[in-house]
């Protein structure tokens, strides 16, 4: 079985982290897969929303913390520059929303990467924990960029020093994620998001997401110019030209991602 499970199904991608028995701690070979998969959902066009979640209970543990002992272990430089940022990239420039569907424990690395996804929305009983400092290390996975633009400073600091379990609950009110559902509800509820956001004009949503991820370094005069030319960009769409004609003759809009 495959450590990651991947299926188009009504324009969504759904990927699965698939090694349930270690709550989904990443090996390398695990992060290279991923990284492929994402590149694909990229480049296919009836791939208008991508779905992220985890096998069994857990989300993800992080880091395969076998796979950093032993002789053959990759150094840290290189399970960084080739894993997790590789992935981090990938998931904030794919031009499509990423929804984090957080079924369980998301631990180091994986908490992280849940945080960089577009939409994180989380089971009751998940929870996330910045488990680097339980071990020596410092967050990675971009968890010192999105922490504290999620939840201030000062919550991101109590998070990243202690490594305390943060339940969903804390984290919703913190803004660490965008729902929280009751676990019976989860699966239900987040896949019908992700048919939601699947069925929207997909191109004015890779622009937004373009445009947020400039905010965090733009001065508002920056961002008002960067707004200014990907609007233009948005109203050459043929979905614009379909939600403008849908509104003014009152009908339900049918967008294309086009
Ligand atoms: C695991 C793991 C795991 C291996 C559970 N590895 N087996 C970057 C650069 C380089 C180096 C290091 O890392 C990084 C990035 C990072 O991600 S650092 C942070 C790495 N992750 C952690 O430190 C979390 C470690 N795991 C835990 O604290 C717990 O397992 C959590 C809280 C996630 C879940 O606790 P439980 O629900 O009590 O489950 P469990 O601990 O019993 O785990 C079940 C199995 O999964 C168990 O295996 P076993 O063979 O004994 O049944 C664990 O050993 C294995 N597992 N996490 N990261």
């Amino acid at each position: 079985m495959s450590s990651i499970l991947f299926e188009i199904q009504d324009q969504i991608a759904f990927i699965t982290l698939n090694r349930p028995e270690k709550m989904n701690a990443f090996t390398r070979e695990m992060a290279l897969l991923l990284q492929s998969r994402l590149d694909e959902c990229a480049s296919l066009h009836e791939v208008r929303a991508v779905y992220i979640t985890g096998a069994g209970k857990a989300f993800s543990a992080g880091q395969d913390l076998a796979e950093v002992v032993g002789p053959d272990a990759p150094g840290m430089a290189k399970i960084l520059s080739e894993h997790y940022n590789p992935l981090v990239t990938r998931i904030r420039n794919l031009p499509k929303p990423v929804i984090a569907a957080v079924n369980g424990v998301a631990a180091g690395a994986g908490a992280n990467l849940a945080l960089c996804c577009d939409i994180v929305v989380a089971a009751k009983s998940a929870s996330f924990i910045q488990a680097f400092s339980k071990i020596g290390l410092i967050p990675d996975t971009g968890g010192t960029w999105f922490l504290p633009r999620l939840v201030g400073r000062q919550k991101a600091a109590g998070i990243a020093f202690l490594g305390d379990r943060v339940t969903a609950e804390q984290a919703e009110r913190m803004g660490m994620v965008y729902g929280v559902y009751p676990d019976d509800e989860f699966v239900g509820a987040s896949r019908a998001l992700a048919a939601v956001l699947a069925g929207m004009p997909t191109r004015a949503l890779a622009l937004t997401k373009h445009a947020l991820n400039y905010s965090a370094g733009n001065s508002l005069e920056a961002q008002l110019l960067l707004e200014d030319e990907l609007q233009q960009r948005a109203a050459e769409t043929k979905d614009y030209a379909e939600g403008v004609d849908a509104f003014l003759n009152k009908r339900a809009p049918r967008f294309k991602g086009e």
